[in-house]
């Protein structure tokens, strides 16, 4: 069982990570696992964890390095769930939160889990901020299209006609498009997966967390209580198609003229253009500089320019000049 306390100015509930003598040991996913994820059996988060935990113990992340943070939703029971350091927090605010952690402890492998509605409506605006500023973080969505724990009411992204507790004869609203959305945003890794292809969601993730920048995967998972099927066409198994984006090879070949090139807007938009089911995989990855590297090099010239003083020092002297 995790170690949970309630922050008492926020009422978040932080989830810490018990301490591991040693815990720079070799480690299986088995030892990420914390409390029994309470799921609905068949939702599509469970795929989502487990292919987080492969991830952490593929890379052999330092347990005391990971951060797994969420906002409120199903999806972002999350950190609960995992036996590393966590913070569940307010609706809507956990890349707010993400943000301050990853830009004062650069140390940390900062991941948040969120929801459609988590991050794509209340969530939306922090969303967009964090990265146009491209802090440093990966954020996975967790898109059911639907607001599953509030038990079925229509999400930014659930379709047009979807019958729920707020729309019982149908939505009449135009979803957002996830992949347009954050494209206009400015984040500067844009990728799309499935829970139907844990291979696939894996593989996204590494390259997620190798981006140095915001790193934002939009990854569908199915809701089988309050949205079934809703994936299904981009399903094999359930007679849909998953279609993978070819990426350039720069080998020089014909082919490669018609392959996506992933550093390429426009590209990336018509991509996010195609009517669902769409394509998987790296729709954009540039390389611009993280607002933590920006951030470093203001304190660093702060600092010299007080003679290398401490922070607390460079701040009381910068404080002093102002008076
Ligand atoms: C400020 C605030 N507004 C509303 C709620 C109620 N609420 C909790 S979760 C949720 C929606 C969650 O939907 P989503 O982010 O898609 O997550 P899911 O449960 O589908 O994984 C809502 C509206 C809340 N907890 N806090
Ligand atoms: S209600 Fe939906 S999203 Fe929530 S645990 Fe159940 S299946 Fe998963
Ligand atoms: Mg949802």
């Amino acid at each position: 069982m995790s170690d949970t306390t309630i922050n008492p100015a926020s009422g978040a509930a932080v989830v810490a990570a018990p301490a591991q003598p040693g815990q720079s040991t070799p480690y299986k996913k088995v030892d990420l696992r914390s409390d029994r994820p309470t799921w609905c059996p068949g939702c599509g988060d469970y795929t989502v964890l487990d292919t987080y935990f492969r991830l952490c113990e593929r890379r052999q992340i330092p347990r005391e390095k990971i951060v797994t943070v969420s906002g409120i939703g199903c999806s972002s029971r999350f950190p609960y769930f995992v036996q590393a350091h966590g913070v569940h927090f307010i609706h809507g605010r956990a890349v707010a939160f993400a943000s301050g952690l990853s830009l004062s402890r650069p140390d940390l492998h900062v991941v948040v889990f969120s929801g459609d509605g988590d991050s794509y409506s209340i969530g939306g605006n922090h969303l967009e901020h964090a990265a146009r500023k491209n802090i440093h973080m990966t954020l996975v969505v967790m898109d059911n299209m639907v607001y599953g724990l509030t038990k079925k009411q229509t999400s930014p992204t659930s379709p047009m006609g979807f019958k729920s507790k707020t729309d019982p004869t149908g939505s009449i609203d135009i979803p957002t498009n996830p992949m347009q959305k954050l494209l206009a945003a400015g984040a500067t890794f844009v990728a799309r997966t499935s829970h139907s292809n844990p291979q696939h969601m894996l593989q996204v993730m590494e390259r997620a967390m190798d981006h140095r920048g915001f790193s934002v995967i939009e990854c569908l998972s199915e809701c089988v209580e309050f949205h079934p099927g809703a994936f299904d066409d981009a399903n094999p198994r359930k007679g849909g198609q998953f279609t993978i984006i070819e990426e350039k090879k720069n080998d020089g070949t014909p082919e490669d003229e018609k392959r996506h090139d992933p550093s390429d807007e426009a590209a990336a938009y018509k991509l996010a253009s195609l009517p669902f089911p769409g394509v998987f995989g790296v729709f954009y990855a540039v390389k611009e500089p993280a607002k933590n590297d920006r951030e470093q090099q203001l304190i660093d010239n702060a600092r010299a320019a007080t003679g290398g003083a401490e922070p607390l020092a460079c701040l009381q002297k910068t404080f002093a000049r102002l008076k």
